[in-house]
Formats: C-alpha cells, sequence, structure tokens
C-alpha cells in the first residue's frame, strides 16, 4: 500500500484516477482517536409524492432515517458513504474543504463509488455553518441525491431554535430526458410547460457571445413540475412548531438543480447573519436572495403572541412559489397558493455588494488572476468556460501554493450563473470593476453582461472543480479545474 504522500504524488502525477480507501479492501483499524465515532451516509431510492402524484427520487440518510448530518466544528468528519442504489454514484460536501482526494467528484476526485460498495471519508472540520451535500454524478442531483450538512460552533446560541429549510425544484420528466430536450434546441415537452414569455434567446435569436448587462436576463430554462420546500409542496407543506416570544435560526439551503429564489419572511424581519456558513455583518430584511447551491442564515425573533409565519421561497422571475410555515403557540394555520399574486424579479447583486465579511481575507495583492469567461450558446445548449466545454484532457488552471488567487468571471452569456470553487472558501472583491471587501462564501452569482472578481488564498493542494452549479450547464461543460501541489 502505498503512503499517504506517495499515493497522493502518483495520483496527481496520473490525473487522478483513484481515490478513497474502499472499505471493502482496505478497513479502516478500529480505533477511534478523536472520539468522534462513524457516522453512516446511505445513497438509497425512495419514494415521495408530489402533487398527489407518486414520484421515485433518491435519498442521503443516516440508518435512522435522519436526514445529511448534524456534526460540530474541531470534530472529524467521519463518515462512510453506502452506496445502495444500484449504479455508481459519488457525494460531494458542498463548501468544505477536505483534502482533495475525499471532495467526491467523480473523474476529479476520484472514481465515483460502484453499486453496493462504499467509501470512507475523514479530515477536520475547520469552520462551522451551514453546509449541504449531493451527489456529482451524472444528474443525480436533480432527484434530489442531497441532504444538509450543519456544522455547529460558538456562534449557535442554546436560546434559539434552529429551522433547516431546504429548497429543490422537481420534474416528472427524468432527467436524461430534460437534458436531451435542452440540448435539441427545442421547448421543453408539453408536459412540463413552455418556456416564460419575454425571455431571450430560447429561440436562437440571441445566442453566444452576447455581452449585455441591458438586455433581459434568461431564466429558468428547464419548467418544473413543482418546487420542494423541505421535499414538499405548499398543498401540504411542513408545519414547524416554535416558541411564542423566542428565537430561530433558519438555515436555508437551495439545493436546486436550476432555480433561484427570492426568501420572503412575510410579516417577519430577519436578520441576515451568513452566507454559505461564513459570518457577514448582519443585515436586516424580509426579502433575501439565494441562487443555486448558496445558503442563508438567517436570525428571526418571534412576537409572543401566537400566530402562524409562512416562510416562502418565490422562484425568480417568476410567480411560482413553495415553502413552510413557522407556527408559534396555537394558531391556525391558512392554506397558501402555489403562486404569488405578483412575478419576482431577477436576482440582481444588490444585497451581494451590501455584504461585509465578519472575518474577510488578510489583506494582500492577489500573485495571479485567472480569466474566466463565462461562454455558451442558448440555443445549441452548449455550455463553456472560455470557449472550452471541459473534458478530461483539458489542462488544469494553475496556481501554486500560498498564493493569493483571484478569479474574474466575465459572463458572456443571457444566463445568470451561480459559480462554485471546490475545496476554499473565497471572497467577493469586485463586483463590475468597483472594488469591496464582501462577503467570504464558496457559490457566487454572475448575471448576464456582469464581471465578478473572488479572491482566495491556496492552502489546500490538488486537484479541485470549479464550475457553473447550474446541473444542465455544468453537465454541458461549464466546468473546469485548478491544480497545485
Ligand atoms: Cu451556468
Amino acid at each position: 500500500m502505498l503512503s499517504r504522500r506517495a499515493f497522493f504524488l502518483s495520483a496527481i502525477a496520473t490525473s487522478a484516477a483513484t481515490t478513497l480507501a474502499r472499505s471493502q479492501t482496505e478497513p479502516r483499524a478500529n480505533v477511534d482517536t478523536s472520539g468522534a465515532a462513524q457516522t453512516v451516509l446511505r445513497l438509497e431510492r425512495r419514494g415521495i409524492e408530489v402533487n398527489g402524484k407518486p414520484a421515485s427520487v433518491y435519498r442521503i440518510s443516516q440508518p435512522d432515517g435522519t436526514s445529511g448530518i448534524v456534526t460540530r466544528s474541531g470534530a472529524r468528519f467521519r463518515v462512510r458513504v453506502e452506496n445502495k442504489i444500484g449504479e455508481p454514484s459519488l457525494i460531494h460536501w458542498h463548501g468544505l474543504t477536505p483534502p482533495w482526494q475525499q471532495d467526491g467528484v467523480p473523474g476529479v476526485s476520484g472514481p465515483p463509488i460502484p453499486a453496493g460498495a462504499s467509501a470512507d471519508y475523514d479530515f477536520p472540520l475547520r469552520f462551522g455553518g451551514t453546509f449541504w451535500m449531493h451527489s456529482h454524478q451524472g444528474l443525480q442531483e436533480q432527484l434530489l441525491m442531497a441532504a444538509p450538512l450543519i456544522i455547529h460552533d460558538q456562534r449557535d446560541r442554546p436560546d434559539q431554535q434552529e429551522v433547516v429549510l431546504m429548497l429543490a425544484d422537481f420534474s416528472f420528466t427524468p432527467p436524461e430526458e430534460i437534458f436531451a430536450t435542452l440540448k435539441k434546441g427545442s421547448k421543453m415537452p408539453p408536459m412540463a410547460g413552455t418556456p416564460s414569455g419575454g425571455s431571450a434567446g430560447m429561440d436562437g435569436s440571441e445566442g453566444a457571445g452576447m455581452t449585455m448587462a441591458s438586455a433581459k436576463p434568461d431564466l429558468n430554462d428547464v419548467k418544473y413540475d413543482a418546487f420542494l420546500a423541505n421535499d414538499r409542496t405548499l398543498g401540504d407543506p411542513e408545519v414547524v412548531k416554535i416558541e411564542p416570544g423566542g428565537r430561530v435560526l433558519l438555515r436555508v439551503i437551495n439545493s436546486s438543480s436550476m432555480s433561484a429564489f427570492h426568501i420572503d419572511l412575510g410579516e417577519l424581519e430577519g436578520e441576515l447573519i451568513a452566507v454559505d456558513g461564513f459570518e457577514i455583518v448582519p443585515v436586516t430584511g424580509r426579502r433575501f436572495p439565494i441562487a443555486v447551491a448558496q445558503r442563508l442564515d438567517i436570525r428571526l425573533a418571534i412576537p409572543s403572541a401566537a400566530a402562524s409565519y409562512p416562510i416562502l421561497a418565490v422562484l425568480e422571475g417568476e410567480n411560482k412559489q413553495t415553502g413552510i410555515v413557522l407556527r408559534a403557540g396555537n394558531a391556525s394555520v391558512a392554506r397558501i397558493p402555489d403562486t404569488a399574486a405578483m412575478a419576482s424579479s431577477a436576482l440582481t447583486l444588490d444585497l451581494e455588494r451590501r455584504l461585509r465579511a465578519v472575518a474577510p481575507l488578510e489583506p494582500r495583492k492577489a500573485d495571479r488572476r485567472h480569466t474566466l469567461n463565462l461562454t455558451g450558446n442558448m440555443a445549441s445548449y452548449t455550455w463553456s468556460l472560455n470557449d472550452v466545454a471541459w473534458t478530461k484532457e483539458t489542462p488544469p488552471l494553475p496556481i501554486a501554493q500560498g498564493e493569493r488567487v483571484e478569479l474574474l468571471f466575465v459572463n458572456q452569456t443571457p444566463m445568470p450563473h451561480p459559480m462554485h470553487l471546490h475545496g476554499h472558501e473565497f471572497q467577493v472583491v469586485e463586483i463590475n470593476d468597483q472594488l469591496f471587501s464582501g462577503a467570504v462564501r464558496d457559490t457566487v452569482l454572475v448575471p448576464p453582461g456582469h464581471r465578478v472578481v473572488v479572491a482566495f488564498d491556496a492552502n489546500n493542494p490538488g486537484l479541485w472543480a470549479l464550475h457553473c452549479h447550474l446541473l444542465y450547464h455544468l453537465d454541458a461543460g461549464m466546468f473546469t479545474t485548478l491544480r497545485y501541489v
């Protein structure tokens, strides 16, 4: 067996074909040096009901049925993933900073876990916050192969109740069929509806190379059958009992494949205290945007009278909505329609510009900047970075350990793209040539025609994914890698 170091180097040299110790072939010693027991996560199929119709989807849950994991900062992330879905899979720990071989991206950090096999993970958790896990294999994420990954730390108050709100988009059409239809450049099948009126590009009249801040953005190119909040629609929403006069920490996770939302707190005023797990100078409000893969931690002070508070997520650019209800005391719960009175706007960076990290990166000049033009063609549904749709032969972007690296994203397409870097947290430092010390996070939205710069420290060597988090864009090639040793 190779030493860890030799293993690392050989894996780097061979473009990383092998990775995790398989539990069948390399059973780990049953000695627990940190005091943290191993948590088993099973990838399984399950049936749910959406709008009264049965659907077969996936889940990531512990043997007792708990979805995902709740753990603590400073502990080790000691997990065994058992693949029970009858096909290969691999789970990515979104926002965490594991050794690169444990990052869960097939073909980059290692091969998928074969059907019936399992893989072990063991690394320290450097920070707390709201994170999540999801399959990075094929289009499994669209079938709800995702779960919360909550890491408690000193920010969490004993007197607050935590409520997780996990958002997802759902279609009865199989994801492969959705993707094939998008690629054909035709409209979605009638069952799944037609593209939204007035959006540009779907007919191919406005294709690649558009650099226009003024043109109407192209939103929601997949027409979903439902939007889920904790697996349910507003026809039968989750009702969470809370204490009148109490405090709630709402952890919102957008696990959608393609859909961004405006979180609408209704009568409640919230205090946004963290984005993507990282603390910000609090921002007060009733409505907050959330792009695909992002998280929002919102603190709520609940009035002392009995009342019900719908917490809604309104799809960007449309009036469809989903959500949960917080019920304080014995208040009645009114039926909430799954369409809002008015269509919402597209997400903007207005909030992003106002965010300030509580712990920004140390001030330092960047050693290197990579420019990533977000490129593509709506008509043929090709998506790329610098006009290269990623393949295994695409060379990684070079960086060196210890560098301060900046990534400039220039969106030359008519669609917004939420860009995610694996294995590192970054800070948003520039929007449209305006410099500022913004939020530390792991996923940033780049609207059409916008230029966004993020900075990070190269402190976790390996081969790392960098991609648009819209599932069908990622699968079409809006993906690349960074490498350093
Ligand atoms: Cu994209």
